[in-house]
């Protein structure tokens, strides 16, 4: 397989002035007929005529209606071309109906739908499928299916077919098509000039009252755009589609975005309050997209943290500004840790913008998306607001229609601010994430902290250079003062200092607040301090990170020293959730403990070796201590934020029950689950119910919840795929691999569907003490499954691989028995390129 680089990008040899498609659907025979009118590019260098195709029946193709006969190749097909402008016209046959990849055109559940990014479209037809090749699409779509939808306005439609015309220009990757038995949700928006907009959630029959919050948050989104950052809607339509079998979230198509079902349908008996939140802000993603992604697209592949980081951290903004700002900025700390650290620490890391790859769909990352996102952020912070809001103003106007690049997304920032963002060009090509040391001293008044940063060495980039870093600072007086409000200061030296004169006493630095920078902060420093912050520093990111600090050293104390759970963090603790003053949301998610896989890499990074099933009972015995030590608090407090009123998804409610349902866990510990049988029992939505069976899952008291939680919701895929989920998380480790595949064992068990898939195995993946079980049994039961995935679909095999990029943390034996997986597997016949490029990489 090929590696392509960033350096060596070259433009296409012709403009596309405009494309004709005709579809006739059939599930094992749909003819592609295309009409393109191509044209020289005046600026790309000579080459020969080329276009893409992958998997395509070529039954005609012809150039100004002279009929020719390419020369086709593993990748796509070349021909002579006259000299000037001429028309293409091809037909191809195609069968959607054999397609399991799920990308390209397939059917789900009888139902005909695409996935063309990135790069899918050539296994639609033939044409130059690459970002910055953009044209004006109409498409004729002949079938038997009362609903057919593309991208654009409908322009015709009668008995079995439907036109639709798109004006405005745009690359393959965003062309869709879906066909089937719908039902439309429908919904109207005027935009701010006073355009009506026709809306439509589309769904199979059976659905249709899981749509109404959908409508809702995309209505919102769209508002939003317009007040924050004055973006109007482009087209007289906006459709969704809820596609079960779906690779990943959703898809931001022009006009008719498609999108996984499980980031969708939304009701409070089947979805949790985290579903809610989660299918908001990716619905306000795709939605974002129409302006940083399609108006404005990627040059190539290799910039695709010019449309990802930038709607990432969009679509941020958009849940800061309806819910709570800290409680996301939390959440979004907490994953960023979890999965781009992970990455970034790992064989897989690479930079927010790679500098090659032999498959494009293995670089969808959280380095790209979160990390992409962390980049804006810290953007913002350096020029400030205004600036911010002035160079995004610039971004639209100068490249509004075109496919761009990181360095014209840099230049629009210098040109607005007069800044020179040289050396902030590091952050999008250097991987890694910077250790950040701090010391601080204190003398006549003057305070000063001592940074130094430094990155370790990623595959392929032994040396780093210093980077820009925008560190929020504020310091409190030992009694809660605070006496220098939150300052950034921009460190841009290896080694830099910052002082602060005419200070009465040595302050408490508050160091990073809102985590204003993607890097890992290393300062020793006591637990008093820590204890001290999570009492009364003003920045509520801090507060919260200094109770996990607490968390964690008493954990790691815990599991290398056999040491008791420390009481002055349970103190500290307990004062945190008994503060009725403090959100209730802020307080579950204080009361969250770090995870088994960030314990981990702290051991790893301490130069121990983690013991999984260590931490994993280390994390059970600090609960069990916690559920103790807040005996008295915890019936209140499950008492006091149980909710009355009807049901509502919203960040009031999300965070009492939240709360509620983190003191349930806890009190499950000492009554054996006969609280969380209460609220099984009662439950009147997904939230309550999940979470009651969660609780007796873990206290050993689920099995009747099993059986009657499936007999419930055996008709919902989507609620049996947190059925799936949620027993092999809350199993005992040493049962974990058992009770997975015995799951796969399951009639309801499928490997086709991508959630069913994530919700079985990916789940196990997400248990380390039970996934990294010493006998090797889940790294074997993964390789299986993964073994046999692949040549069904690539992408989601290759996406799941990543359950073993943290192999070289573990002990020899683990390492041994992961290395022979990842062999066997490396071995395997006919590997797909997505796969195989996954596992050389993590083997290394
Ligand atoms: N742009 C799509 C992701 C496509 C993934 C292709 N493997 C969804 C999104 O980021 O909004
Ligand atoms: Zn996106």
């Amino acid at each position: 397989p090929q590696t392509i680089h960033l350096a060596d990008y070259a433009a296409y040899s012709h403009l596309v002035d405009s494309v004709h498609l005709t579809f006739r659907l059939s599930p094992d025979a749909t003819r592609v007929i295309s009409r393109i009118v191509f044209r020289p590019n005046p600026d790309a260098p000579a080459q020969p005529f080329f276009l893409h195709g992958e998997g395509l029946r070529l039954i005609s193709a012809s150039i100004d209606g002279a009929p020719v006969t390419p020369t086709l190749t593993e990748t796509g097909l070349t021909c002579d071309v006259p000299d000037g402008p001429f028309v293409w016209e091809t037909e191809v046959e195609i069968a959607p109906a054999g397609n399991t990849a799920l990308e390209g055109l397939y059917m789900s559940n009888g139902m005909y739908c695409t996935q063309c990014e990135a790069e899918g479209f050539r296994k639609i037809t033939y044409y130059p499928d690459r970002p910055d090749v953009m044209s004006i699409f109409t498409v004729r779509i002949e079938g038997a299916e009362p609903v057919l939808l593309s991208n654009g306005n409908p322009v015709a439609q009668g008995a079995g077919f439907a036109e639709w015309h798109d004006p405005w220009p745009k690359p393959a990757y965003l062309f869709a098509l879906v066909a089937g038995e719908l039902l439309a949700h429908p919904g109207e928006f005027t935009t701010q000039s006073g355009r009506k907009v026709t809306l439509n959630i589309w769904v199979r029959p059976g659905d249709e009252d899981k749509c109404a919050f959908g409508m809702e948050a995309l209505k919102a989104s769209m508002r939003w755009d317009e007040q924050v950052y004055g973006r109007e809607y482009d087209l007289d339509i906006f459709n969704i589609v809820a596609v079960d079998d779906f690779n990943m979230g959703a898809m931001e198509n022009k006009g008719l975005n498609i999108f996984n079902s499980s980031c969708v349908l939304a009701s409070p008996e089947t979805s949790t309050d985290a579903n809610f939140e989660r299918i908001e802000a990716i619905i306000a993603h795709e939605y974002f997209h129409n302006w940083t992604g399609n108006r404005i697209t990627c040059r190539d592949w290799f910039q695709l943290c010019l449309k990802e980081g930038l709607t990432v951290y969009r679509d941020s903004q958009f849940t800061s500004d309806v819910r709570s700002a800290p409680v996301k900025r939390i959440e979004d700390v907490i994953q960023l840790r979890a999965r781009q650290f992970r990455e970034d620490n790992g064989p897989l890391a690479h930079p927010v913008r790679p500098e090659s790859f032999v498959e494009i769909n293995n670089f969808y990352t959280a380095t790209v998306y979160e990390k992409g996102a962390e980049l804006i952020g810290m953007l913002k912070t350096l020029v400030g607001d205004a600036d911010y809001a002035r160079a995004l103003d610039l971004y639209f106007e100068r490249h509004d229609g075109q496919a761009c690049t990181i360095e014209d997304w840099l230049k629009v920032f210098e040109d607005a601010t007069g800044r020179d963002l040289g050396q902030f060009k590091r952050w999008y090509a250097q991987a890694g994430t910077p250790r950040l040391s701090v010391t601080d001293e204190f003398a006549d008044g003057r305070y000063t902290l001592h940074f130094s940063q430094q990155t370790p060495p990623t595959p392929g980039q032994d040396q780093k250079d210093p980077r820009v870093i925008p560190i929020a600072v504020g310091l409190l007086n030992p009694n809660g003062d605070e006496v220098l409000p939150t300052t950034v200061l921009e460190m841009t030296q290896a080694s830099q200092s910052f002082s602060f004169d005419g200070l009465a006493t040595r302050p408490i630095p508050s160091i990073l607040r809102n985590f204003s920078a993607p890097v890992i902060l290393e300062r020793a420093t006591s637990n008093a301090e820590r204890a001290f912050l999570l009492a009364h520093d003003t920045d509520p990111f801090n507060r919260w990170e200094a109770g996990r600090a607490l968390a964690r050293d008493g954990l790691i104390r815990m599991i290398l020293e056999g040491a008791a759970p420390d009481t002055a963090f349970l103190e500290a603790l307990q004062a945190v959730a008994r503060d009725d003053s403090l959100d209730p949301a802020f307080r579950a998610l204080a009361m969250g403990l770090p995870s088994q896989d960030d314990l981990a890499q702290t051991l790893f990074d301490m130069g121990h070796t983690p013991d999984p099933q260590a931490i994993w009972q280390a994390l059970e015995t600090l609960k069990q201590a916690m559920a103790q030590h807040m005996q008295d608090l915890l019936p209140r407090l499950y008492a006091q934020y149980q909710i009355e009123e009807a049901y509502r998804p919203d960040a009031t409610q999300t965070g009492a029950r939240a709360l509620a349902n983190t003191a349930l866990a806890l009190l499950s510990r000492l009554d054996g689950g006969a609280q969380a049988q209460r609220q099984y029992d009662s439950a009147g939505n997904m939230t309550q119910q999940l979470a009651a069976y969660g609780c007796l899952l873990t206290v050993g008291k689920g099995t009747a919840a099993t059986t009657a939680f499936y007999e419930q919701w055996k008709h919902d895929r989507l609620v049996i795929d947190k059925w799936f989920s949620l027993q092999i998380a809350c199993a005992d480790p040493a049962e974990a691999v058992d009770v997975t595949r015995a799951l796969t064992k399951h009639p309801d068990f499928t490997m086709k569907n991508p959630n069913r898939f994530r919700a079985t195995l990916g789940a196990l993946t997400a248990s380390p003490a039970g996934f990294h079980q010493a006998t090797g049994a889940g790294y074997a039961l993964l390789a299986d499954w993964l073994i046999r995935l692949d040549p069904l679909n690539p992408q989601t095999t290759a996406r799941m691989c990543s359950a073993f990029e943290t192999w070289r943390r573990y002990d020899a034996g683990r390492q041994g028995l992961i290395k022979a997986q990842l062999d066997r597997i490396l071995s395997t016949p006919n590997l797909s390129r997505d796969t195989a490029e996954m596992l050389g990489r993590i083997r290394g």
